[in-house]
């Protein structure tokens, strides 16, 4: 099996971005460690903060934020960081190349139960002569990330990454330490009979989506002459990584349950680095209006509405908002 470095040299990743990359993987290496002694370590439960988003951070979320933070300000190729659980972007070196939006920890509600979460990371090139300071760097659109990918920490701890030439799967080889790659060119099926939305949300929904779902539900006695499954890991990580392995719909729709925040998922580190590697494995990746990729970032930690995953299926369910 081959090593990381020797496969992106193949996809023609130049130096400076592999070392970037690197650096990442060294971090989730760490983050990866910690969440396999989090029990006998004492970093299960809840801290008394809230993130700047109001939700209650995780003692997981704040070791891993940190690991993530200091191993990338530190390592000279990033002019500046934003994630999930910092208020503001944060400042790196003037002189780094590419800025960094990361979700240290997703499904952060799984931690307690010993089930799938995950570090989602999307990487775009610093814009020339802008401050290490201004958070405009980040208002760069999704189609211009030059890398993308998540790792999950499952039963392996598998990473997931693009860097535009497909996407590629690779498991930590605890035996030498390091990422091998053990999928090339991952592809998403176009037609699947498997969805993933949290249901409980349903009576929220726009009419559009009560549709669509209504539709699947009723499988074979519907309209669309087949049955559905359905699967909710309340992890981005875990669900995507599914839909990248054997296909399905994931999505997060609009809803009404707090009027003031119709959407759940966050543009820059969780929609936008999914939608590269779905995109590239052949999917699609969509809000009910248009591609997540040509959105015009406005906020590093603005929301918005998802729907992707098989190619037919998302062409499917946005025809009930036409
Ligand atoms: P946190 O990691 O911030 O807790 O949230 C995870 C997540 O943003 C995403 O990974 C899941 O798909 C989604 O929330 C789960 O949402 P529900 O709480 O509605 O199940």
């Amino acid at each position: 099996m081959q090593r990381l470095a020797p496969a992106l040299r193949q996809d023609n990743v130049p130096l400076d971005l592999i070392s970037l990359i690197k650096t990442i993987l060294a971090a989730t290496k760490e983050i990866s460690f910690r969440v396999s002694q989090a029990h006998l370590g004492g970093l299960m439960g809840s801290t008394l903060d809230e993130n700047i988003q109001g939700e209650v951070q995780k003692k997981l979320d704040v070791v891993a934020n940190e690991l993530f933070k200091d191993i990338l300000l530190e390592s000279g190729f990033v002019r500046a960081i934003s994630s999930e659980e910092e208020d503001t972007s944060v400042a790196g070196d003037q002189n780094g190349k590419f800025v960094v939006s990361f979700d240290p920890l997703d499904g952060s509600s799984n931690i307690d139960i010993n089930s799938l979460i995950g570090t989602i990371f999307s990487i775009h090139e610093a814009i020339p002569d802008m401050d290490a300071e201004d958070p405009g760097q980040f208002q760069q659109q999704g189609n211009k990330q030059v890398c993308a990918g998540y790792v999950l920490y499952g039963p392996s701890t598998m990473l997931v990454m693009t860097t535009g030439s497909g996407t590629h799967f690779y498991v930590l080889d605890r035996t030498h330490g390091g990422y091998l790659l053990v999928e090339r060119n991952v592809q998403v099926p176009k037609d699947t009979q498997e969805f993933a939305i949290n249901m409980s949300n349903q009576r929220f929904w726009q009419e559009p989506m009560q549709n669509y779902i209504n539709d699947l539900v009723a499988g074979d006695t519907g309209p669309r002459g087949k049955n559905f499954n359905m699967r909710w890991i309340a992890a981005m990580v875990g669900d995507i990584h599914r839909v990248l392995t054997r296909g399905g719909i994931f999505t997060y729709p609009a809803d009404s349950k707090k009027p003031e925040q119709p959407y759940k998922l966050r543009l820059m580190y969780e929609a936008n680095p999914m939608s590269f590697l779905i995109e590239q494995a052949g999917g699609l990746a969509m809000t009910s209006t248009g591609r997540i990729m040509d959105i015009d970032p406005t906020d590093i930690h603005q929301r918005v509405e998802v729907i992707m995953g098989s190619s037919n299926e998302v062409e499917a369910c946005l025809s009930y908002y036409k």
